[in-house]
């Protein structure tokens, strides 16, 4: 199955040119708390297994697309044009080709991220959701969230959570359109939770993620055990969010990124994202909660380091941690 295919199912008899000028949108990072690592399907980003995020309501990307007429897109990322030949303007276009109808259409895309590129950060998650969303709106085709949530999933897959703000789940779904497989938001509302980022490193990552994963599928002899881990991880996270049980959350979410970390560790060869400074950090936070702070760590596709703890603890987290940057996220 084609990407093309399953937006031909969604769109059915839906306009299939702009009908707009120009649109924008913005979409809110998402910082998975149970994570997405690994394909059933890489032409349409189908997971392995499912997982569960927590969206950050004022660190995204906001999207412009202006329909142009012109033989090819022109793209610019917080303000500067954007060369063809890289993987930003790559994957912007393929995407982009997927609506083209039956006339050529091109498009300016003015991005503008408040949050590094390429550091782990989930930019792409942010990024394909605000372009789904722009595209929604251009083309007037008043998509319920079910629908955009694959059509972001269609550009990367975490970008289909970051259609929503809260906790989210992503249900892998079980059909080979994947037209099963969206995030929903859980309605719970936890508003003394908090985020911090500690930015360690903001150089681009030694492999994207895309490669990493598909590498750790294929080569990682842990990665077998991975599905299960997520089954009880993904089990004991949404009762930690209804019974607002932090300590359960926080241990679950460290534990599922530090086995996802191992899994990738173990490929051949091995994918490590982790520099000196993410594992100072990550020591430094388990001494910090072995000397009576409640504050746990979750780690994506780079050497960065999100911080989780409650409201009541922020002035101690930020008096022991300099640099982090405290998000609310409710
Ligand atoms: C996540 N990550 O659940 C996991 C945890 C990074 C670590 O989803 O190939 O950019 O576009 O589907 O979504 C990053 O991978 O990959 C990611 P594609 P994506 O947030």
């Amino acid at each position: 199955m084609k990407a093309r295919d399953v937006i031909n199912i969604i769109l059915k008899d839906n306009h299939q040119s702009p009908q707009k000028n120009e649109s924008e949108a913005f979409a809110p990072n998402n910082i998975a708390l149970c994570k997405y690592w690994g394909k059933r399907d890489k032409e349409l980003n189908l997971p392995v297994t499912s997982s569960l995020s927590i969206s950050l309501p004022t660190k995204g990307t906001k999207t412009r697309i202006i329909a142009i007429d012109s033989q090819k897109d022109e793209y610019f990322l917080n303000g500067e044009p954007v060369a063809d030949d890289t993987l930003f303007t790559t994957r912007a276009k393929h995407y982009l080709d997927l609506f083209r109808f039956d006339k050529r259409h091109f498009f300016r895309v003015e991005t503008h991220n408040n949050i590094p590129l390429s550091a782990g950060l989930a930019s792409s998650a942010s990024g394909f959701a605000a372009l789904a969303k722009a595209l929604n709106d251009l083309f007037e085709w008043h998509l319920p969230d079910k629908e955009l949530s694959i059509l972001a999933r269609l550009g990367s897959g975490s970008a289909c959570r970051s259609i929503y703000n809260g906790f989210v789940e992503w249900e892998k779904g079980n059909e080979d359109d994947g037209m099963d497989s969206y995030a929903k938001q859980i309605k719970t509302q936890w508003p003394e939770l908090r985020i911090g980022l500690m930015v360690l490193d903001q150089k681009e990552k030694p492999i994207n993620s895309r490669e990493a994963m598909e590498r750790t599928v294929e080569s990682s002899p842990f990665y077998r055990t991975w599905p299960n881990v997520v089954a009880e991880d993904l089990k004991n996270i949404k009762h930690a969010i209804a019974e607002k049980d932090f300590a359960l959350l926080g241990k679950t979410a460290e534990a599922n990124a530090m086995a996802m970390h191992g899994t990738m560790m173990a490929a051949r060869p091995s994918v490590v994202y982790s520099t000196s400074a993410t594992l100072a950090m990550i020591q430094k936070v388990l001494t910090l909660r072995k000397n009576g702070l409640p504050v746990y760590f979750t780690q994506d596709a780079g050497p960065n380091i999100k911080l989780l703890f409650l409201e009541k603890d922020h002035d101690r987290v930020c008096q022991e941690l300099k640099d982090v940057e405290v998000i609310t996220l409710f």
